[in-house]
C-alpha cells in the first residue's frame, strides 16, 4: 500500500480503500443491523405482523445515499485511472511480446531481454502484442495491468520511482501456464541503464547446451524441472537410461527411457503415460519441435545422468 513505486500507486490505492472501506462499513453495518432485528422483530415479541409501506422519505434517503458512494467510487476511480490512458510524448518506447509461455522486451535499437529494464524517473511506454492467444501484463508494484491480445494493438505506461527489481505476472488463468510467466520489472539509474542498452553481447547463450535452448524455448521446464524437484511432470534429472512403469492404454509395462522413448513422449505424450503422473496435460509437440531439435533435447537429457 502507497509504496509509492510508481505515478499511479496513489490513484489506484486511494480508489481501493474508498471501495474497501466502504464496503467494510456495509458488511458490519448490515450484520450488525439484522442481528438486532432478528431480535427486535422475533415472532415471540411480536405476535401480530405488522406491515409499513409507502414512505417518501425513505426512498429519498436509499437512493440518494447510494448514488452519492457510487458517484465518489466512480470519481476516484477515474481519477486514478484517465492518467493512465494518456501516454507523455516523451515516454521511452518497450516492445512487449506475450507468447506462449515468456515475456519478452523489444527495445528501439533492437535489444531483446526477458526482463524489462527501465531508468529510474523515466515514464516508459510498453506496447503489448501477442502472436497467440490472450495474455496479460501486470506489475503490481507499479498498479499496471493490461490485456494482451492478438490483433488488438494494446499499451500501458508509468514511470518507476524507486531503484529496485519488482515483479511482473501474466494475470490471464485461462489456460495451461500464463502463471509461469514470469520475469521482472528492474529499475536502474539512468547511467547503468544506457550501459545496459547499449551492451549486445548475448546473455550466456552461447555456453548452453542446444538441446537445453530448445527446452527453454518451449518452456518444457515449466512442468520438468532440471534438478530432480517433481513438477507437474517428471524431472529431466536422471531421466535417461531409467526404468519405468508406463501405461499403455491402462496396461502396464516396463521400460527404460532411451532415445526412442522420449521421442515418443514428445509427439504422442499420451501414447505411454509415466505411473504416477497424468495424462492429457502435457501437448503434442508434433509440428512445434523437428527431428533435429528433439535429438538435441536427447543429447542433453544424457547429460543430466550422472
Ligand atoms: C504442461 C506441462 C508439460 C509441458 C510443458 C511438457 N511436459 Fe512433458 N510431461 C508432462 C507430464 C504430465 C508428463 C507425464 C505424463 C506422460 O507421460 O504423458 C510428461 C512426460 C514427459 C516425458 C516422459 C517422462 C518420464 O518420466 O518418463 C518426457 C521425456 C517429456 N515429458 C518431455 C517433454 C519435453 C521435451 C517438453 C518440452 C518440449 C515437455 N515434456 C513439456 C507435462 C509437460
Ligand atoms: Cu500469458
Amino acid at each position: 500500500m502507497y509504496s509509492g513505486a510508481s505515478n499511479f500507486v496513489e490513484g489506484v490505492d486511494k480508489a481501493f480503500m474508498l471501495i474497501m472501506g466502504i464496503s467494510i462499513f456495509f458488511l458490519i453495518g448490515i450484520t450488525t443491523v439484522m442481528i438486532i432485528f432478528l431480535f427486535k422483530y422475533s415472532r415471540k415479541k411480536n405476535k401480530k405482523p405488522s406491515t409499513n409501506d409507502g414512505s417518501i422519505k425513505l426512498e429519498i434517503i436509499w437512493t440518494a445515499i447510494p448514488l452519492v458512494l457510487v458517484m465518489l467510487m466512480f470519481y476516484y476511480g477515474w481519477v486514478g485511472y484517465a492518467p493512465m490512458r494518456k501516454v507523455p510524448d516523451d515516454a521511452m518506447l518497450v516492445k512487449v511480446t506475450g507468447k506462449m509461455w515468456q515475456w519478452i522486451f523489444e527495445y528501439e535499437n533492437g535489444k531483446t531481454s526477458p526482463d524489462l529494464v527501465i531508468p529510474l524517473n523515466k515514464p516508459v511506454r510498453l506496447d503489448l502484442y501477442s502472436p497467440d492467444v490472450n495474455h496479460s501484463l501486470f506489475i503490481p508494484a507499479f498498479r499496471v495491468k493490461e490485456d494482451v491480445v492478438p490483433g488488438y494493438d494494446n499499451y500501458l505506461w508509468f514511470t518507476p520511482y524507486y531503484i529496485g527489481d519488482y515483479e511482473i505476472l501474466c494475470a490471464e488463468y485461462c489456460g495451461l501456464m500464463h502463471s509461469y510467466m514470469t520475469a521482472k520489472a528492474k529499475v536502474v539509474s539512468q547511467e547503468e541503464f544506457d550501459v545496459w542498452l547499449a551492451d549486445f553481447t548475448p546473455i550466456e547463450k552461447e555456453s548452453e547446451h542446444p538441446g537445453l535452448l530448445i527446452i527453454n524455448a518451449n518452456a518444457c521446464t515449466a512442468c520438468h524441472s532440471l534438478d530432480g524437484t517433481r513438477l507437474v511432470g517428471s524431472s529431466f534429472k536422471d531421466l535417461w537410461g531409467a526404468k519405468k512403469i508406463v501405461l499403455v492404454k491402462d496396461n502396464e509395462k516396463e521400460i527404460t527411457v532411451d532415445e526412442q522413448y522420449i521421442k515418443k513422449s514428445i509427439y504422442d505424450p499420451d501414447a505411454e503415460v509415466v505411473q504416477g503422473f497424468n495424462k492429457g496435460l502435457m501437448r503434442s509437440y508434433t509440428g512445434v519441435i523437428s527431428e533435429e531439435d528433439a535429438n538435441k533435447i536427447v543429447e542433453y537429457l544424457k547429460t543430466l545422468k550422472k
